[in-house]
């Protein structure tokens, strides 16, 4: 068995050479992205056995995507190769400065992943991990896409635990329907990532409490406040007559943000490795920002995570260095 299996497109990126609009940057490096093997190569980097099941192109992209998520650790066999589609791309700025915008150009509408479904997925290979992890992004990608979601969220003696983070990309939807489908999916799932900024702006929750209010299901939230650190409500392993769960806050340790894109999936892999370590919840949550801390203070979506005996060290220190 392996401890986790993620599900989803992944992109090669384009990082701006240097600072400004996608308009005047002259020229790019090139890195990969992708939400769910962001948190597959983050798991590998801390020891466990990922694998990651997409779809690519049979073009120069994708065989990128598979010798850098590969070098990894990340089991990459059950990706499928597509002929007839193009690997995704997309640029982006860095957008750090919050006096500078943050710009996204994707070219992925009819990318080889937007035409993964039910059909075309290895279903078993995606259901033969501990934990499954998914999120909101394949939602938006296509109709099929979409129900390979609901397919793989379906309750049953053969599924995995799910983890779901909501990754709401209001751009990549091309309705409306995106923060009722997105709440749904959440809704089915066992562990819930989001973060309390795209919760008010897909739901119009304010605050952790209320967005656990609105996911009575989910055994475990997990509610991201920016430097607020993040809270989890875990219903799982609390008193039979409480029926909030119990809530508990880890707040963030204080970084120089490079670039916040991949810190979520960090966070989420940091989350996930602790939790098939049987950590409690503090810790897990620890974890998830130590790696988070990791991947703000790079440019781009991965950074190396602190050492599992370091890492641990650093969980143990008491209160008083968590703030
Ligand atoms: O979480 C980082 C991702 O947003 C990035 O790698 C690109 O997967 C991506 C997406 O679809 O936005």
């Amino acid at each position: 068995v392996v401890d986790v299996v993620a599900l989803g497109e992944s992109m090669v990126t384009f990082l701006p050479s240097r600072p400004g609009r996608l308009a005047d940057v002259p020229d790019f490096h090139r890195g990969i992205g992708g939400a769910e093997s962001n948190v597959a190569c983050g798991l590998a980097a801390a020891g466990h056995s990922a694998r990651w099941v997409s779809a690519v192109g049979s073009d120069g992209f994708g065989d990128h995507l598979l010798q850098e998520i590969g070098a990894y650790g990340v089991d990459v066999t059950s990706v499928r190769r597509d002929p007839a589609r193009p690997t995704g791309i997309y640029f982006r700025t860095a957008g750090d400065r919050a006096d500078q915008a943050h710009e996204v150009a994707y070219y992925r509408a009819g990318s080889a992943a937007s035409a993964m479904s039910v059909r075309t997925v290895d279903l078993a290979a995606v259901r033969a991990g501990r934990v499954l992890h998914l999120s909101g992004i394949t939602a938006a990608l296509s109709g099929d896409c979409l129900d390979l979601l609901w397919e793989l969220t379906e309750p049953g003696p053969e599924r995995p635990l799910v983890s779901f983070d909501v990754n709401h990309r209001p751009g990549l939807w091309p309705d409306a329907d995106g923060p009722r489908v997105l709440l749904d999916l959440a809704r089915r799932a066992d562990i819930v990532f989001v973060g309390a900024d795209e919760a008010l702006d897909a739901w119009g929750l304010h605050g952790a409490s209320a967005i656990r209010e609105a996911l009575p299901e989910p055994g475990l939230v997990v509610v991201k406040l920016g430097p607020g650190g993040a809270v989890a409500f875990d219903r799982d392993t609390a008193g039979a007559q409480d029926a909030d769960g119990t809530a508990t806050l880890v707040r963030a340790p204080r970084v120089d943000v490079v670039a916040a894109v991949g810190a979520g999936d960090a966070f989420a892999a940091g989350f996930l490795s602790a939790t098939l370590r049987g950590l409690p919840v503090r810790d897990r949550l620890r974890h998830g920002h130590l790696m988070a801390a990791a991947a703000l203070t790079v440019p781009g979506d991965l950074a190396a995570p602190p050492a599992r005996q370091h890492a641990d060290r650093l969980v143990a220190l008491d209160d008083t260095a968590w703030g």
